[in-house]
């Protein structure tokens, strides 16, 4: 098999059909601000951020030049028992934007470790200050929280789970998703129908009885599954159960992080704060693998006032604060200030809400929904092919100079947060276009 002149066989991709990307594959070879380039030197508008997480658009010079730096000063140091100055610079800086009482954080490489490792330290800290009774999860159906077994657990994707579904981890619930498509299509910003669906939370705990239950984590809006937004009132109903329960709550944040909803956080913008927050992607605007999990001071607190002066928390990766990683993710979130993205995102959304909903009406399109410079078109399966599509889109707008993200027949955006409105008229014109194709 050997559909372009490269060696397409050693390897394996990822979350992909090997079989059909090797018969055509959509290479990339080269990025600048709002565009990759192919092999063959056609441009194409990166309208999703790479996989959610170029905040700051692809080779941003201050960020290149900080990586090019640090791998010549120092390539890496030991995490456990030794440290660098950065890691500590960059702790303080970041914990400078998450909410207030958030002030301790945790690295890791991806937003699959992050996810495993705000599982394992609520578990660590249910059982430290005595609740160790507290062990069951909580997820979300529709949910993505990466894809290590306590990822995949608390996550709510079927195809995900189905291939190793003797193997979850035991003792985990999951609320019903929000998607409610009859009541709420077309909604712009936060749907007014299902605040109700937190509630099932208080069936949850009734059925296991509160004390036994650690966490509930669930994405602000959910990704993955096809940009789900929570109802009004909703994640501020699931704040208050978990309170009345002392049930901790962690806000996976691995895409909402870093400007997408026009705030710091989804925390944030949607004035709801967790007790812990999952976070990579954005966090080095992708350049770098780094992921990070902030924690409550409570919950940091009660790991250091252990008597004696032993390891407090049995968990680490020899890549926690890499130096490259580190250096990106402080050269990043310079760009990010110095240049207002964050602010700058939230005044792109309505530009961007409004060319999105220009698609109502267009052929297949069943739903649009947005919130801060992330959107998704819900177009309509083909009978007995949910899918098909989805990938008829993916091929047509990659032909067409456009990168977009699909999950079944949803297509997923998350531009650049330096996306320009020119950009977004471009995306929206070429879908008009191919909507009409299918
Ligand atoms: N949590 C959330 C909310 C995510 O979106 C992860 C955890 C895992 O992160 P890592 O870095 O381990 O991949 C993610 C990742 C998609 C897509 O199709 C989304 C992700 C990854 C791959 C594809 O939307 N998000």
């Amino acid at each position: 098999m050997k559909a372009h002149n490269l060696p397409m066989e050693s390897f394996w991709m990822p979350f992909t059909s090997n079989r059909a990307f090797k018969q055509k594959p959509r290479l990339v070879e080269r990025a600048e601000g709002m565009f990759y380039y192919t092999p063959d030197g056609r441009q194409v508008l990166d309208m999703v951020a790479g996989l959610w997480c170029c905040n700051a658009g692809h080779g941003h010079p201050a960020i290149v030049q900080a990586i090019q730096a640090q791998a010549a000063e120092m390539d890496f140091a030991p995490p456990f028992n030794f440290a660098h100055p950065a890691a500590f610079e960059v702790a303080d800086m970041l914990t400078d934007i998450t909410p207030a009482g958030i002030n301790h954080v945790f690295f890791t490489n991806s937003g699959s470790e992050s996810v495993d490792t705000a599982l394992k330290i609520a578990l660590a800290y249910q059982k430290e200050r005595g609740q160790a009774a507290r062990t069951r999860l909580i997820g979300r159906e529709r949910g993505y929280h990466g894809v290590g077994f306590g990822g995949i657990s608390v996550g709510g994707m079927p195809a995900n789970r189905m291939q190793f579904s003797n193997t979850m981890i035991p003792g985990v619930d999951h609320l019903p998703h929000t998607h409610l498509l009859e009541q709420n299509a077309f909604s712009r910003g936060l749907p007014e129908h299902g605040i109700e669906l937190a509630d099932e939370l208080e069936n949850i705990l009734n059925l296991h009885h509160p004390s036994n239950v650690a966490a509930v984590i669930v994405e602000p809006v959910a990704g993955s599954a096809g940009v789900l937004m929570p109802p009004k009132g909703y994640l501020k109903r699931l704040r208050e159960i978990c309170d009345r329960h002392d049930i901790l709550l962690i806000f996976d944040e691995v895409i909402t992080g870093f400007g997408r909803l026009g705030d710091n956080f989804a925390a944030q913008a949607f004035g709801v704060t967790p007790d812990i927050i999952t976070a990579a992607k954005g966090l080095t605007s992708g350049t770098v693998p780094m992921g990070a999990v902030f924690v409550r001071d409570e919950i940091y607190d009660q790991f250091m006032s252990k008597p004696g002066s032993s390891i407090e928390l049995f968990h680490g990766y020899t890549y926690s604060a890499h130096p490259l990683a580190v250096a990106a993710c402080k050269a990043t979130q310079h760009v990010y200030a110095d240049e207002g993205l964050f602010q700058r995102a939230a005044e792109m959304a309505p530009v961007f809400e409004d060319a999105l909903h220009s698609l109502q009406g267009e052929p297949h399109v069943i739903d649009v929904r947005n919130y801060g410079l992330m959107g998704a078109v819900e177009l309509a399966a083909v009978e007995g092919q949910p899918g098909a599509r989805g990938m008829e889109m993916v091929q047509k707008t990659f032909d067409a100079g456009l990168m977009i993200r699909v999950t079944g027949d949803t297509l997923a955006f998350s531009p650049p947060l330096i996306m320009q409105e020119s950009h977004i008229q471009q995306a929206v014109e070429t879908l008009r276009t191919l909507l009409k194709t299918l």
